[in-house]
């Protein structure tokens, strides 16, 4: 099966990226796997200011994934410049890199994306609109609030022309809404999910796991709800889909294509085994070939296959027509 994709004007030798916050800037994960062999990977969201991040412990595992509250640790817009792209620029070659940016105000994404539009090494920007851990700016995510979208996504597209993907909520009620707003704002492609707030406490005291607290879930438990809103999204765009939410098999990455992911991230299933993306590229490569489908894309719906009235499996219809009310 060809695995490699058109998109965005440039060919993804496969349809796996790395999810942001899973492989740092690249040079993290440059020891243990060739980047190259993946078909890109996104940076950890860069902010304006350098941020030490949340209290420890960030992580803890659990029966059907894990939860994050890493709180944007990252080394602000100055350092990322002078030494994260320069060497995203010299190492990497044919992974397509996309730099992560999280503000919390317009102006701030506008300065995030002008601020590194000049650099090489990277061919877009993913718009970080659904951070689930931003303690300083509290209150659900820029995803979950269409003008903030639309505000967002106009002012970046304002001052760039390289591809802008704008990363979208798992706990919107109306993905479809949003990835229609997102689009006429003037996005190129639309990342669907982040992590979905959650919170696990300690049965023996009832505090937190994480030291800040709640967090964001990832891992299995996240693929149903990515593909949910995957499938909302694809029916209202015609913009191209990335899909991540609990991927880690090669069905998993197939089931996100039906319902319209020209790309898939991997993010969870890396901090297990770091080598997952490629073995995850691998792995579709193999499924398709062992089925005769010639190539990735014939695999992925595109946006007439899905239908805003077509019926959601396990849905009633009386639960389809609020959804889509
Ligand atoms: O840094 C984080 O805690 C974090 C971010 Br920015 C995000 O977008 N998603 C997530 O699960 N964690």
């Amino acid at each position: 099966m060809r695995v490699a994709t058109e998109l965005f004007g440039v060919t993804f030798r496969n349809p796996v990226l790395l999810a942001a916050g899973t492989c740092g800037f690249g040079q993290e994960l440059a020891d243990v796997l060739d980047l190259d062999s993946v078909g890109g990977f996104v940076t950890k969201s860069v902010t304006l200011e350098p941020r030490a991040g949340n209290a420890a412990p960030r992580v803890a595992e659990f029966s059907a994934g894990m939860i994050n509250s890493v709180g944007l640790a990252n080394p602000g817009l100055d350092a990322a410049k002078r030494d994260k792209l320069p060497w995203i620029a010299a190492n990497i070659r044919s992974a397509v890199v996309f730099v992560s940016v999280a503000g919390h105000t317009v102006e701030e994404f506008c300065r995030l994306v002008e601020g590194m539009d000049g650099e090489a090494g990277f061919l877009g920007f993913e718009l970080n609109l659904s951070c689930p851990n931003d303690a300083r700016r509290g209150g659900p995510s820029f995803a979950l609030d269409p003008a903030a979208v639309a505000e967002i996504v106009a002012g970046c597209r304002a001052r760039t022309q390289r591809p802008l993907l704008a990363k979208l909520a798992p706990d919107d009620p109306d993905a479809g809404a949003t990835a229609a707003i997102a689009t006429d704002a003037g996005a190129d492609g639309l990342t669907l999910v982040n992590t979905l707030p959650g919170l696990l406490l300690r049965a023996a005291s009832g505090a937190p796991e994480l030291g800040a607290g709640g967090g964001g879930v990832s891992g299995p438990a996240l693929r149903p709800v990515g593909i949910r809103a995957l499938r909302a999204a694809r029916a209202r765009t015609h913009l191209p889909l990335v899909g991540v939410g609990g991927i880690l098999s090669p069905e998993d990455a197939v089931a996100y294509a039906r319902c319209g992911a020209s790309l898939v991230q991997i993010g969870t299933a890396t901090f297990a085994d770091p080598r997952a993306g490629p073995r995850l590229a691998a792995g579709l490569e193999r499924w398709g070939r062992e089925r005769g489908v010639a190539a990735w894309d014939d695999l992925v719906a595109g946006p007439a296959a899905v239908r805003p009235g077509a019926r959601m499996p396990g849905r009633t219809e009386t639960r389809e027509a609020q959804w889509r009310a």
